[in-house]
């Protein structure tokens, strides 16, 4: 299964007859460039082409008013003083002749996308298109979009294919507030949204783009809104939000479909967003959605105004569509300070309608708003230069609130040591860079002796010793002195040693423990299998008895015709270059798989029905597949 790049070269026929600053950006070598890019790299080559259609009118009736769609019809045989006059209506819109049959295409191809993806000729795709769609709304033209072609897009997956559940990723850096505003209350289409806000001080100045919207009725904890309140926002911050904010409750929500708004915009270099993301962090942000839905992921282009910049992100997301690995991101990968206060904002307006967010957030009393800089407190950071408001926490709260925010998000504190190693005896044949700490305490004798009791191989002198280091050195790594570590031992000691540290691990600090062992290492005997660790061995030993929480795999690259079950089994990219779809996360522990209903919603009536769809592998997408499916998926080949 492949990925469709549906196209037309109609779209590049509207163009600005007049002058106005504003809306020049939006022109047609917007997508003669991205398509250039394309081919140039051999990726255009690599997709199903498919050559964009109309939408019909009644198609666009699913979003639109019969009398929009009727003026729209009407503005083919204006001049252009006339269509300059009718513009002049909207917010930063400009009408050319061609401008129907351009967005008549461009939700077209977006319907076209999805009929691909959804009857199964490709996994997924892009639609690149002009003019776009997410400002757009039942009877208004705005922001460049005439008509909404995500929001028809996802009308038609609903009626034409039966889907449930939708997902619509935009991450153009402009609110789409059209799209929220046409699933409002709608619980079947999950809007995320990030966009440049600054407090309400961006275009287009609306409320309802703060974290506060979040969907009416039915479709309360639908709609999520993650406002940026500064501009510079890059690879770090976009990471943070999809990790904390979107892909939690896209898990929770089990999309059938994911829609990208795909707008560029929100990358580096342009004039619009002021943003600082690498293109590459567009492939990253791909590959995070194809977690989702069995893969199938449509995006279709929103905005994106610096040429070169939209180009690369296009084809970024083109190879990650491909399921070609992603370049490494670039770059400081800290969040700013206001985006943990947005992703922290959101994540607690959000809170009252969806359990993966609850248990976290319980602590500080936060305020679901951004909105006014200088009216509404700031509880939870204060004193940052837009926060000079009255603040009412006093200080020792506001260091609680804070601390609990940055261990939710985990990527505070920074351990005041990066890496320590721990050596048997100072070997000189290692070059160790100078800030590497040679850790030499040990953890206390009567401790270590119990620990090392029931192992002959702890027994000598220096098996022990190193063993002191070791456990000293995992403390510390669990009290987050530390961050990471290295610790040497001699190689009969090895498996009793890691025997240890695991289970003084799991008695410590740690809830649950990753371990690879890279060689021929046996699991220790006692570790339970339950779901405490996952046992990863490359290159070892198949497990002795069939569990979830052992793998092992010969070393890839080596094994050349290697199996497809232990590829899948790893959710690694098989040779083909089509991505398998990976065991989903979090299935060991049960999930509600629906948001709360908001108190006056009535009671829950958003129904989950067995989905129309299969994944690749035959398996129905949901429900969810419980454990015992997993356990399937992990059976060894007979
Ligand atoms: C699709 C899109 C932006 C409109 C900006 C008006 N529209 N200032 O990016
Ligand atoms: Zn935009």
């Amino acid at each position: 299964m492949g990925t469709a790049l549906v196209y037309h070269e109609d779209m590049t026929a509207a163009r600005l007859l007049w002058d106005d600053p504003e809306c020049e950006i939006e022109c047609p070598e917007r997508l003669t460039i991205a398509l250039e890019r394309l081919r140039q790299r051999g990726l255009e080559q690599r997709c199903l082409r498919l050559a964009a259609r109309e939408a019909s009118e009644e198609e666009l009736g699913l979003v639109h008013s019969p009398e929009y769609v009727a003026l729209l019809r009407g503005t083919q045989a204006l001049g252009t003083g006339e269509l300059q006059a009718l513009s002049g209506q909207y917010d930063a819109i400009y009408f050319h002749p061609s401008t129907f049959h351009c967005a008549r295409l461009a939700a077209g191809a977006a319907l076209q996308l999805v009929d691909a993806v959804l009857t199964g000729a490709v996994q997924n795709g892009l639609a690149l298109v002009r003019p776009p769609g997410h400002h757009s709304q039942r009877a208004a033209a705005n922001g460049f979009c005439v008509f909404n072609n995500v929001a028809i897009a996802a009308k038609h997956a609903k009626q034409k294919h039966g889907l449930h559940r939708i997902l619509i990723v935009d991450w153009d850096i402009h609110h789409g507030q059209g799209i929220q505003y046409i699933f409002e209350d709608d619980p079947s289409v999950l809007y995320f949204s990030w966009h440049r806000y600054e407090h309400g001080r961006f275009w287009p100045y609306l409320q309802e783009s703060d974290t506060d919207a979040v969907g009416q009725g039915q479709g309360c904890g639908f709609t999520v809104n993650l406002p940026w309140n500064q501009v510079g926002m890059g690879n770090a911050d976009y990471v943070a939000a999809f990790l904390h904010v979107l892909l939690p409750l896209a898990f929770e929500f089990d999309p059938e479909l994911v829609l990208v708004a795909a707008g560029f915009d929100s990358a580096v270099g342009d004039p619009e967003g002021q943003m600082q993301a690498t293109p590459e962090c567009f492939a990253h942000l791909t590959q995070l959605l194809q977690v989702l839905a069995c893969g199938r992921v449509c995006a279709v282009l929103e905005g994106g105004y610096h040429l070169e910049s939209l180009s690369q992100s296009v084809c970024m997301m083109v190879q990650a569509l491909l399921g070609d690995p992603p370049l490494p991101l670039s770059g400081p990968m800290e969040p700013h300070r206001s985006a943990l206060e947005s992703i922290q904002s959101v994540r607690a307006a959000q809170a009252p309608h969806w359990m993966s967010l609850q248990q976290q957030d319980a602590a500080p009393v936060l305020s679901p708003s951004t909105r006014s800089p200088e009216g509404s407190i700031s509880p939870l950071l204060p004193g940052g230069p837009e926060f000079k408001a009255p603040v009412v926490q006093t200080e020792a709260q506001a260091v609680v609130a804070l601390s609990s925010l940055l261990d939710q998000l985990r990527l505070y504190p920074t351990p005041p040591l990066r890496t320590a190693v721990a050596l048997t005896e100072l070997d000189a044949a290692l070059v160790l860079p100078p800030d590497v700490l040679h850790w030499e305490r040990s953890a206390p004798q009567k401790e270590m002796q119990a620990w090392a009791r029931p192992h002959e191989a702890l027994a000598q002198d220096k098996s022990f010793n190193a063993l002191g280091k070791v456990l000293y050195l995992l403390d510390s790594i669990l009290d987050g002195q530390v961050s990471s570590g290295i610790a040497a031992t001699p190689a009969p000691a090895a498996a009793a040693t890691l025997d240890v540290a695991i289970q003084r691990g799991l008695s410590h600090r740690a809830q649950r423990l990753l371990c690879v062992a890279v060689g021929q290492l046996d699991r220790p005997l006692d570790l339970a299998d339950d779901g405490r660790t996952l046992w990863l061995n490359i290159r070892g030993k198949e497990a002795a008895a069939l569990s979830m929480f052992h793998v092992s795999t010969p070393l890839p690259g080596l094994l050349k015709g290697c199996d497809p079950v232990t590829w899948r089994r790893l959710g690694w990219t098989s040779q083909n270059g089509h991505r398998d779809p990976a065991p989903r996360a979090g299935v060991n522990r049960p999930r509600t798989g629906r948001p709360r209903q908001c108190p006056e919603a009535g009671p829950a009536s958003t129904r989950r029905p067995e989905s129309p769809l299969a994944c690749a592998d035959g398996r129905p997408c949901s429900p969810r597949p419980g454990s015992k499916q997993l356990s399937e998926s992990l059976t060894p080949p007979s």
